[in-house]
């Protein structure tokens, strides 16, 4: 077997391990953020459930660190509270950003995690499979239920040789994306293997396995060798390693080489993970801002290279550099070994170690501006400037960029500095904050901006309904429902937050929607791509969308959108997507007698055109049910 089918076999509950079949997983760990954190708990607090059922459940609080009014405050308190009350670890604010510090402290190779973030898979750096879920299916994991998947493709990754100086993991994801596109990954998982693993250390896998999200996959995977025994050692966990690689006979379903020494320098340009050249090919293009962190690329290894490349030169003076690295952890070693001061000496701005930009929670670039960014999304307004051109590199990248002021090769900055990292890193457990020890007696503490999830009606036979909007391919969930440090606040107030809904792609949306009372979205290929934000379903819903009609879907999206009961139907002929158009009127007939059919077919009327449109549903008897009684919250109640 490979490394993925052997942490399916021994967590499989439900299904066998063939292509495309629904597998039901039993889930070890979970972890969430608080932008979807309190959804995630009030969920698991209408279960009933006393105490959470998992080896080890995390709640982290990254995101939402600005703190601009009483809102985020609010719901870090409740986060904490919820935590000590139902058996979750509780990380604060300032500890660092969830996906590095699950690395640094929980990840354990062979096991399963789940998160209520689409980037979770970064875990699968230390052999852990790992996938990004909505908050209800990390409720459900909490309380004990299994996790569903279709059981994915998996592809070969074979690495060859090593990476020249100043080319880094960052590249390897690039060039994947590059290949494959935002779509590529669909229904598959990555698994990483050949002479070129040894060569790369956990935070490198992890920075590979974090972007795999942005192939679409369902996730990615290294095998649990003495690389990653040397990293749980000296995080002080040497003894949650275990060897995991694959057999020497394992098959896989698709293989892909890379050769990691033909490896160049690639960068994303704007607005999508997969438009990548070589830096090569735009360097000289003036830069304005450079952001280095994320959980893609703030590890110690990233913030030292950047350190010691700035060490004793000044930034370009048209360039506002701002550094967030990733953990408590790294802030600290990097201020013992004075990297920090030689950061801040060569001018660069430091922020707090949390998401940050990367979700526009400040740091807005100016009106057009370039940003060159060692993250992983760049989609359009996400920066929190709609005209800003983002773009996605290395560390190495960035950093040549902030001294010259535009895109420059980073082999062109001369002998890249060497780093000495430490064996042994310091490890402060106390900042974790452990669940109470008598959970029935701790206080859930609510403030005003916490308002309880609305009922929602089960699935209608007939569903007549307004087109509201017609849109392309890969819309992303921050196309849907933006984040940023305006809207990210209102993630625990359902009515507030909804009148954001496609926000940044039409202002009129919510109020044309409200207006029409029912309606349906419809758009082209990857539909939902990027975020597991679950309120990209939940503020459609509550606007009254009944329906979401695309040529495909993106995994964690569909899996929302079924969560929250709104139909997801797809073209069965997908130039029938010019059939419909904004303001019309459709009716789909007939559906819950149609769901009972095998085939998958469910025709819709355009009032307008009088035309009848071929739709089709690809869905699970599981999943026709959560449908049916109007999503997974009314099915559970319903069952227990
Ligand atoms: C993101 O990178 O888009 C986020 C913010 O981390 C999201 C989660 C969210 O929307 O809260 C994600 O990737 O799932
Ligand atoms: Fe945070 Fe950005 Fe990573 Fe999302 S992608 S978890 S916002 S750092």
């Amino acid at each position: 077997m490979n490394v993925s089918q052997k942490i399916i076999a021994s967590h499989l509950v439900s299904g066998t391990m063939k292509t495309g079949e629904e597998i039901g997983l039993r889930i070890d760990q979970t972890l969430t953020q608080d932008a979807t954190g309190t959804m995630a708990y009030l969920q698991f607090e209408a279960m009933g459930v006393p105490r959470v059922r998992t080896q080890l459940s995390v709640s982290y609080v990254d995101h939402n660190t600005l703190q601009t009014g009483f809102e985020n405050a609010d719901d870090h308190r409740f986060l904490q509270s919820i935590a000590a009350k139902y058996g979750i670890y509780f990380s604060p604010a300032g500890n660092g950003i969830c996906h590095q510090l699950h690395l640094e402290r929980f990840g354990i190779p062979g096991r399963t995690l789940i998160g209520s973030d689409s980037h979770t898979p970064t875990a699968g750096g230390l052999g852990m499979l790992s996938f990004g879920a909505g908050g209800l299916d990390v409720a459900c994991a909490m309380a004990g239920e299994p996790f569903y998947i279709t059981m994915p493709k998996i592809v070969r990754v074979t690495l060859k040789n090593r990476l020249r100086p100043w080319v880094s993991a960052k590249d390897v994801i690039l060039e994947l994306l590059r290949r494959l596109s935002v779509k590529g990954g669909r229904g598959k998982i990555f698994e990483f293997s050949g002479p070129g693993v040894a060569t790369l250390s956990v935070p490198e896998r992890a920075t590979i396995t974090n972007m795999g999200t942005e192939l679409g996959a369902t996730t990615s995977l290294f095998p649990s060798d003495s690389v990653t025994r040397d990293f749980l050692a000296a995080q002080k966990r040497a003894k949650d390693w275990k060897k995991l690689t694959a057999d020497d006979d394992a098959l896989y379903d698709e293989e892909i080489i890379i050769d990691l020494a033909a490896l160049e320098p690639m960068i994303a340009l704007p607005h999508s993970p997969d438009n990548v050249k070589k830096v090569s090919e735009l360097a000289g293009t003036p830069v304005q801002q450079v952001a280095i962190g994320s959980c893609t690329n703030s590890s110690l290894a990233d913030m030292k290279l950047v350190a010691k490349t700035l060490k004793g030169k000044k930034i370009h003076p048209n360039v506002s550099l701002v550094i967030s690295p990733g953990s408590r952890q790294v802030v600290q070693l990097l201020a013992e070994s004075g990297d920090l001061a030689d950061m801040v000496a060569s001018g660069a701005r430091l922020l707090e170690c949390a998401c940050g930009p990367c979700i526009g929670m400040g740091q807005a670039p100016s009106s057009g501006a370039v940003s060159l960014r060692t993250f992983n999304r760049n989609f359009e307004a996400r920066s929190g400037t709609k005209d800003a051109k983002v773009f996605l590199c290395s560390p190495e990248v960035a950093v040549a960029a902030a001294l010259k002021g535009e895109i420059t090769d980073p082999r062109k900055l001369g002998k890249k500095p060497a780093l000495s990292l430490p064996r042994s890193l310091p490890v402060d457990k106390k900042l974790f904050y452990p669940p109470a020890r008598r959970l029935k007696s701790v206080e859930v503490l609510r403030g005003p901006n916490i308002k309880p999830l609305p009922e929602f009606a089960p699935l209608e036979n007939t569903i007549n309904a307004k087109v509201l909007i017609r849109l392309g391919d890969n819309i992303s969930t921050d196309h849907i429902l933006p984040a940023g440090a305006k809207i990210l606040p209102l993630r625990s107030n359902l009515p507030a937050i909804s009148e954001h809904t496609f926000a940044t792609v039409d202002k009129e949306f919510a109020t044309r929607a409200k207006e029409a009372k029912s309606g349906v979205v419809v758009a082209g290929e990857n539909y939902g791509q990027g975020s597991s934000r679950e309120h990209a379903a939940l503020a459609p819903r509550y606007l009254g969308v009944k329906a979401v009609i695309v040529k495909s879907f993106a995994r964690i999206h569909l899996a929302n959108l079924i969560n929250f009961g709104i139909l997801p139907l797809t073209f069965e002929n997908p130039t029938d997507f010019e059939q419909l158009s904004q303001g019309q009127e459709i009716t789909i007939p007939d559906i819950l007698e149609k769901l009972q059919d095998a085939g998958g077919r469910i025709p819709a009327k355009n009032a307008a055109t009088g035309k009848l449109i071929a739709l089709r549903f690809d869905l699970t008897p599981r999943q026709k049910q959560i449908l049916r009684a109007g999503g997974l919250l009314n099915w559970i109640k319903k069952n227990s």
